[in-house]
């Protein structure tokens, strides 16, 4: 078994056959699509050329792969997610085909560089952030583990925009990444399915005492499935992500006999259904366009719902054993309407009584919770959602009636409780109070997380029904973040521990902690880091035209810009490290690179002026050559999964700030840390459990924990004002806001303190700077410093997403290993 398990790359003969179909097949397939010799191909065309001989590696195994799971009749698992923020696919195709080295070879032949087409294919960006990360990085594990887990989400025409920066302001770009094509996906027709919005529907009674469901005069959208192939690592998985397209009702062509009103209707109705997958929501904790995002969740879960109940039906089991075969997994609340669309289509098509949709609904049904922000809470008004989804909302009231039915029973004249455990409340419907009622299983993403929703956010839930409650740590795959990103590192671990069995099983790279005193595995490690800083500062140098010193400590915060992520507690204390270096000649004693990277909601005005103090002070920094030696500031454009494999690798300092409790588990922090990163955050999110695995020393934990947060906001007891009084580092950088240093940031001034801090910014401050100055103490003690990148890349292994799977597979899903063959 264990050698099974060994990852053995092609060589000798193996390798010499492969390069040979490989290269028949790069030849042909140019023939096939651009009807040209390779030499003739334009830089996209070469690119598509290497996908589409790619895919023929692995057109095979996915049928077979499809085939298989419906003749074992093994149970499946869909991850609904409204984003899937998948980055570019070719590279870690060919890593989980193993074909990688060939191709390199074969494209070699012909004076063809591999790493230039990885350059020309565009992100998938189908997500804001770490929720549609972690959902690309889950599919990617299951396949890795053999697992018959799949996706489900929405084909968006644009992803989340472009960000450019002009005049240090943040400007967005429509993201048009479907414009060339996209080179993964099916397009399949025939698996169409149609949804219903709008109309009547009401119950008739059919005189044999058995009522009916009457749905008048929908709207009905034709939701038309995308598919892509998701490959598994070194192994012939091919599961299936599937992204639902919005289109116009198959028989809409003929305007033969319309009158001049139903031509107008008609082509409202066209406008209607193509703006539904238009645009992906650029925002990942506040709701704007709240109609058209109901209507997207809608969409794509009934279309979800309903072609695997029809798929399912196909293998010819039971309706009744629909929970025990399938799994359907909510990330977060916005595809909670699973619950009374299964209900639907169980009760209103398949006939079957409430009771038995009912418990087949909540055994097939289990639910993530990725946040405690409560404007990300998702609820919709009565008003609006009722007339859209007529009979889903009469599922929604059943379900609630007799859900509230059964409270009272527990909590007999108690109203309190039974409206805090309402699904709906003063005509409003709380999509995760639906999500819990409705499944069998709730999961916080991070211990500190799970903690928080059961003794705080979800308490009342948590009493009601502990078991349903379980932890599951997020996780990435170490694949595209360590192998993919950090070739140079994947290959000095695997000589370290003398195999690669820790591609497959992540969790022994924590045998590299026998190494942490090898003096020549901590050289190669920093030198692995320089060249890393050295390909960052060339990006850099290319894009900002900023020079930078690869030896200057790298300390990099990117992530979506959000005060509660408190990148303006960081570029305050820049800012404050940079006038006590003008006021105190030999202050600055260790060469520091700030990075920030990350995109604002384009309606949310604090965080984008936050983007514009952190150009302006990067700006006159970076130009002041009376520190410049000791300190820069860069804002990476355009942060994004691609970009991120250039960054992680390179960082020294992970900076993960935000206020205690706030980050639900961040996984930023993780892939920092597989690379080599120390955390300088608080215990917050992962980065509770990043400190535990790598303990005190290596990693700097400052600042306010969870319950002393939590204790000020129950109390009151805070006063952003006194502090701004009485803290006198915290004073002089908040005046800079407003006196003209940097021109006027009035508004952040003013948040600060009309807020009352809201997120502890100047609370923490102090705190901060000493952690700053720990971080440069320790960084100037460079064998230490070198022990300290190791232990965090040696403990990494735990915060792979295979373990993550592992643990939904075996506590939530009880799905198991399908192999291929
Ligand atoms: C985000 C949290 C992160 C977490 C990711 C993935 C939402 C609603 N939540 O802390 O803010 O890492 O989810 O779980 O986007």
């Amino acid at each position: 078994m264990a050698q099974k398990d060994q990852v053995n790359r092609p060589t000798g003969k193996a390798l010499e056959t492969m390069k040979k179909i490989l290269k028949s097949r790069f030849i042909t397939t140019a023939h096939v699509m651009f009807g040209r010799e390779v030499e003739e191909l334009t830089e996209v065309e070469i690119y598509k050329t290497i996908a589409a001989t790619a895919k023929q590696s692995i057109s095979d195994n996915w049928i077979k792969t499809n085939k298989q799971y419906a003749e074992r009749k093994e149970k499946q698992i869909y991850y609904f997610s409204i984003e899937f923020l998948l980055g570019r696919l070719l590279k870690s195709n060919l890593i989980n085909l193993g074909i990688e080295e060939a191709l390199k070879e074969v494209l070699g032949d012909f004076k063809l560089n591999l790493s230039d087409a990885y350059e020309v294919e565009p992100d998938a960006g189908l997500g804001n952030g770490g929720l549609g990360r972690l959902a690309a990085c889950f599919i990617d594990s299951l396949a890795a583990h053999r697992l018959p887990g799949h996706g489900c989400t929405i084909r968006y025409q644009y992803g989340l925009f472009e960000q450019k920066i002009v005049g240090g302001n943040q400007v967005e770009i429509p993201d048009n990444w479907l414009r060339d094509g996209f080179a993964w996906e099916y397009r399949k027709p025939d698996k169409s399915v149609d949804v219903k919005f709008g109309g009547n529907a009401y119950m008739r009674d059919m005189g044999n005492g058995r009522l009916e469901l009457v749905h008048e005069n929908p709207m009905i959208v034709m939701a038309v499935p995308y598919d892509m192939p998701i490959v598994g690592y070194h192994n012939a998985t091919v599961n299936t992500l599937r992204m639902w397209n919005a289109e116009v009702n198959r028989d809409f062509s003929d305007y033969g006999m319309l009158t001049q009103e139903q031509i107008q209707q008609r082509n409202d109705y066209r406008t209607f259904v193509e703006s539904i997958t238009r645009y992906l929501y650029p925002d990942d904790s506040t709701f704007e366009g709240r109609r058209m995002r109901l209507i997207q969740e809608y969409f794509f879960v009934s279309a979800g719902v309903q072609s695997i109940v029809r798929h399912y039906k196909k293998t010819g089991m039971s309706i009744y054993d629909f929970g025990k075969k399938i799994g359907i997994h909510i990330n977060d609340t916005h595809p909670a309407l699973c619950v009374a669309e299964l209900m639907r289509i169980l009760v209103d098509e398949e006939q079957l009584t409430w009771e038995d949709a009912w418990a087949i609904t909540r055994d097939t049904i289990a639910y993530t919770n990725h946040t405690i922000m409560p404007e990300a809470l998702e609820t919709w008004g009565i008003d609006m959602f009722r007339p859209l989804l007529p009979r889903i909302y009469m599922i929604i009231d059943e379900i609630n009636r007799r859900h509230m039915e059964e409270v009272r029973r527990r909590y007999p004249n108690n109203e309190d409780k039974v409206r805090a455990l309402s699904i709906i409340q003063d005509g409003v419907i709380h999509m995760a109070r639906l999500s819990i009622v409705g499944g069998h299983s709730v999961n916080g993403v991070a211990k500190i997380h799970t903690g928080i929703l059961k003794s705080t956010t979800l308490k009342d839930f948590y009493d009601y029904t502990p078991r349903k409650f379980n932890n599951k740590t997020n996780g990435i795959t170490h694949r595209r973040w360590l192998m993919g990103a950090n070739p140079e590192l994947a290959a000095l671990i695997d000589t370290m521990l003398g195999n690669r069995t820790w591609h497959r099983h992540p969790e022994k790279m924590d045998g590299l902690h026998d190494h942490v005193g090898d003096k020549n595995f901590l050289e190669q490690l920093m030198k692995i880091k320089r060249l890393r800083r050295e390909g960052l500062a060339r990006y850099i140098e290319h894009h900002n035209g900023v020079k930078l010193d690869p030896d200057s400590m790298f300390d990099i915060q990117v992530k979506r810009i959000h005060s509660y992520k408190r990148q303006l507690m960081n570029i305050l204390h820049i800012m404050y490290r940079y006038q006590r270096a003008l006021s105190e000649p030999g202050f600055l004693t260790q060469p520091v690179t700030y990075f920030f990277g990350g995109k604002a909601a384009p309606g949310y005005y604090i965080a984008k002026e936050t983007i514009r103090l952190i150009n302006v002070v990067a700006d006159r920094i970076n130009k002041d050559k009376r520190v410049n030696d000791f300190m820069k500031v860069i804002f990476i454009e355009n942060f994004g999964v691609s970009i991120g494999e250039l960054v992680y690798p390179a960082a020294d300092v992970s900076e993960q700030i935000s206020t205690a409790s706030k980050e639900a588990s961040g996984t930023g922090n993780m892939k920092f840390m597989m690379n080599g990163a120390i955390t300088l955050g608080t215990l917050d999110g992962a980065n509770v459990e990043i400190r535990d695995a790598v303990g005190n020393e290596h990693c700097v934990i400052f600042g306010l924990k969870a319950e002393e947060v939590m204790n000020y906001y129950a109390t009151g007891a805070y006063s952003a004002w006194d502090e701004y009084h009485t803290n006198e580092k915290v004073r002089t950088v908040m005046n800079q806001l407003v006196d003209g240093t940097y021109g006027d940031f009035r508004s952040l001034y003013d948040y600060l303190l009309h807020a009352n801090d809201e997120f502890f910014i100047l609370k923490d401050f102090n705190a901060y700077d000493n952690a700053r100055i720990e971080v440069m103490r320790r960084f100037k003690d460079k064998d230490g410093w070198a022990r300290s990148a190791a232990m965090n890349v040696a403990h990494s292994g735990g915060f792979s997403s295979d373990r993550t799977i592992d643990e939904y597979a075996r506590e939530i899903w009880d799905i198991h290993p399908v192999i291929i063959s």
